[in-house]
């Protein structure tokens, strides 16, 4: 029974996964909260990746790959949270990200690219691999946060 139970919840949390991102969101506040908190972990793993890539942390290949892990289970997540009702909901996105809705794309596409690149270049166990992949992962961030967040 104990069984039937854990699989029944495992079952339904994947269903929950499996639904597109815009349909999950009753409010456009819970779409905001949702995309803010996946950026969080998104920056806290990227960020350990970061350490390791610039020499302030030593190199760990298990961790590095740990991390990967994490950012490739996130990164593609907050797009499907700025749907055009929460363009007037109080954040810290500009009314860019609706207005050129396309730029944003092409930035969430480049940065989900370069991520899906330093995901593969952490887990190979090899730092030269990691320093090379991040600085363009990085440029991603950067350019979109210039262009569309206050
Ligand atoms: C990070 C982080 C960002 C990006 C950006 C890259 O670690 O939290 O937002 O890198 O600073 O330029």
């Amino acid at each position: 029974m104990k069984k039937n139970i854990a699989s029944i919840a495992l079952t339904l949390a994947a269903c929950a996964a499996a639904l597109p991102a815009h349909a999950q969101f009753a409010k456009p506040e819970d779409a905001v909260k949702y995309r803010q908190a996946v950026f969080t972990v998104t920056a806290r793993h990227f960020g350990a990746l970061g350490g390791m890539a610039n020499g302030k942390v030593p190199f760990d290949a298990a961790a590095a790959a740990a991390n990967a892990d994490v950012l490739a289970a996130v990164h593609k997540l907050p797009w499907g949270a700025f749907g055009e009702n929460t363009s007037g909901a109080k954040s810290n996105a500009k009314a860019s990200v609706w207005k050129e809705a396309a730029k944003f794309k092409q930035g969430a596409d480049e940065m989900d690219a370069t991520v899906a690149k330093l995901v593969v270049a952490a887990k190979s166990g090899n730092l030269d691999n990691l320093k090379a992949a991040f600085g363009p992962a990085a440029k991603t961030c950067k350019s979109c946060h210039d262009q569309f967040k206050e």
